[in-house]
């Protein structure tokens, strides 16, 4: 196990109560903005479960047209898209091959063995980025006597490698070899918008050979709830099945729809700001003694650094800091994440990075 839960439930209770916290947590912290709001209240609604949510549609179709694909569906969660995929593409009794810190492996309770009775090969990429040579190699050979690869699965912006970006020529080789062998790939793009940003590319461009693809309204893109799953029509009518199955069928969701419209059309184009920041955030700590982290490998909204060389776990130093109002999250015992969002400005980050420092010195 290489995390731990970020907070007790008492914690959190603190956390609401302190009021003027620093809330590096994670970027799923942001509270819906006034035009969301305001959204929410006016949002047109039917019953999605009949399909007849014209604000859950209208959502669908906006996100299916920017990923340049024949349909999209609303999830609750990120977790939810991602294990309908892997339902959709394996199999019980295949094998998925992944990065040793995905999401799907660390954070999703098991899923694709309890929900599609797969197990999961993992591979270590460095900074979290897999490579089509290395994926090969964890390939089943055909035959009656091996468990199968079904899906191989990328996450982009890969989340506790620091928010690492697999360039798109990486992905696209990946995606190819793998469907010459006639093996789907499933994109964990929870935040795909980081990493276009990043680029300065589309989504659908750098998104295009994947077979799937899950991305999260509720992270960066600030929605209070929602993450949609886009891919062919036949594929996301059947996702249909499979949402309901888990009990996601929503209802008048389109209250939650009408806040994701505003992420997908309207924030994205912020995302830089919080890659800025998280730049600031990662050059301040790279000059406290003790703390290790490389500020060029910081190109989107995630740090991760080291704090062995502080002589506190990172625990101890994240107790110490939220006394102080600054909170953030714990990877292992050497590893502390913090993340940049809408909710946290400039000055918070140098705020944050004064606050570590005292603690440190
Ligand atoms: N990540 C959360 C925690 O679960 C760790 C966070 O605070 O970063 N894929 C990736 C890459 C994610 O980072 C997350 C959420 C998900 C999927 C799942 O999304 P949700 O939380 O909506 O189920």
């Amino acid at each position: 196990m290489n995390s731990s839960s970020p907070q007790t439930i008492e914690e959190q209770e603190q956390t609401t109560k302190l009021g003027a916290v620093i809330d590096l947590r994670s970027d799923t912290v942001t509270r819906p903005t006034p035009a969301m709001r305001r959204a929410m209240a006016e949002a047109e609604v039917g019953d999605d479960v009949y399909g007849e949510d014209p604000t859950v549609n209208r959502l669908e179709a906006a996100a299916a047209r920017i990923f340049g694909r024949e349909a999209a569906i609303f999830v609750p969660s990120g977790t939810m898209g991602n294990q309908i995929a892997i339902k959709l593409h394996t199999r019980p009794g295949q094998e998925i091959v992944c990065e040793d810190r995905a999401h799907i492996l660390d954070w999703e309770m098991s899923m694709p063995a309890w929900f599609s009775g797969c197990i999961l090969r993992t591979i270590r990429g460095e900074d979290g980025i897999l490579t089509w040579p290395e994926i090969k190699k964890k390939i089943a050979a055909p035959g009656y006597a091996r468990a199968q690869t079904g899906l191989i699965e990328i996450e982009n912006t890969h989340n506790m490698a620091g928010g690492t970006i697999t360039p798109v020529d990486v992905m696209e080789e990946i995606c190819d070899s793998a469907h010459e062998r006639g093996i789907a790939v499933h994109l964990d793009g929870a935040r795909i918008f980081n990493a276009a940003a990043a680029l300065g590319k589309s989504v659908a461009e750098i998104t295009r050979k994947f077979d799937s693809i899950m991305f999260c309204l509720s992270k960066g893109l600030g929605a209070p709830v929602g993450s949609m799953l886009v891919a062919n029509r036949s594929f996301i009518d059947q996702a249909r099945s499979v949402r309901k199955a888990l009990g996601g069928g929503m209802r008048q969701a389109g209250i939650l729809a009408a806040a994701g419209l505003i992420a997908l059309e309207e924030m994205p184009k912020r995302l830089p700001e919080d890659h800025a920041n998280a730049r600031v955030l990662a050059e301040g700590l790279a000059q406290i003694p003790g703390i290790g982290i490389n500020p060029a490998k910081v190109r989107t909204n995630i740090v991760v650094f080291d704090v062995t060389a502080t002589g506190m776990s990172s625990s101890e130093l994240l107790r110490r800091l939220r006394e102080r109002n600054v909170i953030g999250s714990v990877i292992n015992e050497s590893l502390v994440r913090m993340l940049t969002h809408m909710d946290v400005s400039r000055s918070d980050c140098e705020q944050a990075v004064e606050t570590i420092r005292q603690i440190c010195s």
